[in-house]
């Protein structure tokens, strides 16, 4: 008999990915999206899982845990994959209090839905590299003390210990997985690498001048959203539930990520001034492409991430396989198409 999950968060960048997984196992999918005046499905349309037959779209708001026991009562889901948060670091600084009751208490919700309901419903938590926030040891492992420096690094903390606790109080099936940053053509316009993609691709068409960035000194550990979700997935299929750290083990610069963006459109991009003075020449014309803007800067930084799955490939087989500049070459062509197309998400 075919297996029944929830995602929550279908329409993000890893709820797509997730879905189309899912599907592809047989599995009969409960997906969530929040009502809104207009519909956001487009990257589900993009993997082509709209529409589905064993999908099931359900309106849920992950704040509301009355819903929340609904879903679980109607779906007779046995795995719940919560994906679902405010998800941008930069919007947390102003919309604390939101993020906190989403990020934060909406995973509560579920895992009090779960031991209303079924508490043998397994339960994924979107856990995330940004709980370590401030540098205490690298490489980052699950052993690694967490010091979050955002309130939505805060707030997944709560989400995080939470989980562990239903795990250790009620025995649920809570696995914590602490993804570092994961990208794909579907992730979000807002987010750094998916902003630079977008905007090399732009420059190259001729449809925008400048890209503005904040800090291009931070560093981060980028993979490919499409091979996070199947960790996400093992997870949920072990003996025994656990915390793992999903990442590749190398990181880079934002800036870097640009130079790689601009190599991948045959820009070479050359870097000159400092700090909030920085700036970016396309050395082919002399045009400044990219500049620094401070608006971007966050109140609270994150220097450096760079994680050891070491535990996920020992326990679950998983592993990383797209280097970074072949997730830099297929963002940035996925971009072209859509801007030559007119069509950019
Ligand atoms: P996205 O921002 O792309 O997607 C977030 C999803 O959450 C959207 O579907 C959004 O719906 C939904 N959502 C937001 N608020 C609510 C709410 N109140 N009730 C129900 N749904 C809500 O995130 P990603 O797909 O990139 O990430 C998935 C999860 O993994 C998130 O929890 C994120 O914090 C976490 N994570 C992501 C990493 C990454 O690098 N991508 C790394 C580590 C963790 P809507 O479209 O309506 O806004
Ligand atoms: P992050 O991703 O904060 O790591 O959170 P983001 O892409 O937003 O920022 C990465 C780094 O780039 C710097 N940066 C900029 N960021 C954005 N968004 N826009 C800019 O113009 C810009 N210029 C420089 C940032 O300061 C930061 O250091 C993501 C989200 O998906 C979280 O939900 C997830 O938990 C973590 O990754 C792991």
């Amino acid at each position: 008999m075919s297996k029944t999950a929830i995602i929550t968060g279908i329409t993000g960048q890893d709820g797509a990915y997730l879905a189309e997984l899912l599907l592809q196992k047989g599995y009969v999918v409960y997906a969530t999206y929040r009502r809104t005046s207009s519909v956001n499905f487009w990257r589900m349309e993009e993997l082509g899982v709209a529409g589905h037959p064993n999908l099931h779209l359900v309106e849920f708001d992950l704040t509301d845990m009355s819903s929340a026991i609904r879903l679980l009562q109607n779906s007779g889901a046995t795995e719940i994959y919560n994906l679902a948060a405010q998800s941008f670091v930069g919007v947390s600084f102003d919309q604390p209090v939101t993020t906190a009751e989403i990020t934060g208490v909406g995973a509560l919700n579920l895992l009090e839905a779960i031991r209303i309901v079924n508490p043998k419903i397994r339960f994924y938590q979107a856990s995330t590299s940004e709980m370590f926030g401030m540098v205490q040891a690298i490489p980052q492992t699950e052993e690694t003390p967490f010091h979050p420096r955002s309130p939505y690094g805060v707030a997944k903390l709560y989400a995080h210990w939470i989980t562990v606790n239903y795990r250790e109080s009620y025995d649920i099936f809570g696995c914590s997985g602490i993804l570092f940053n994961h990208e794909s053509p579907l992730r979000g316009l807002e987010f750094v690498t998916r902003k630079i993609t977008d905007s090399i691709a732009k420059i190259k068409l001729g449809k925008l001048d400048v890209l503005e960035l904040g800090n291009l000194d931070a560093k981060r550990d980028w993979g490919y959203a499409k091979e996070y979700v199947e960790g996400m997935w093992r997870m949920l299929q072990a003996d025994k539930p656990g915390t793992y750290v999903l990442a590749t083990g190398r990181t880079e610069s934002v800036r870097d990520f640009v130079t790689m963006a601009c190599k991948a459109v045959d820009i070479e991009i050359q870097w000159q001034g400092e700090g909030e003075d920085e700036y970016g020449v396309d050395a082919a014309t002399g045009k400044t492409i990219v500049r620094v803007n401070p608006k971007f800067y966050r109140p609270a930084e994150v220097d450096l991430l760079i994680g050891d799955a070491e535990k996920a490939r020992r326990e679950l087989g998983w592993e990383p396989k797209t280097s970074l500049e072949e997730l830099c070459q297929m963002m940035v062509e996925a971009d072209l198409r859509r801007n030559e197309s007119g069509f950019s998400f």
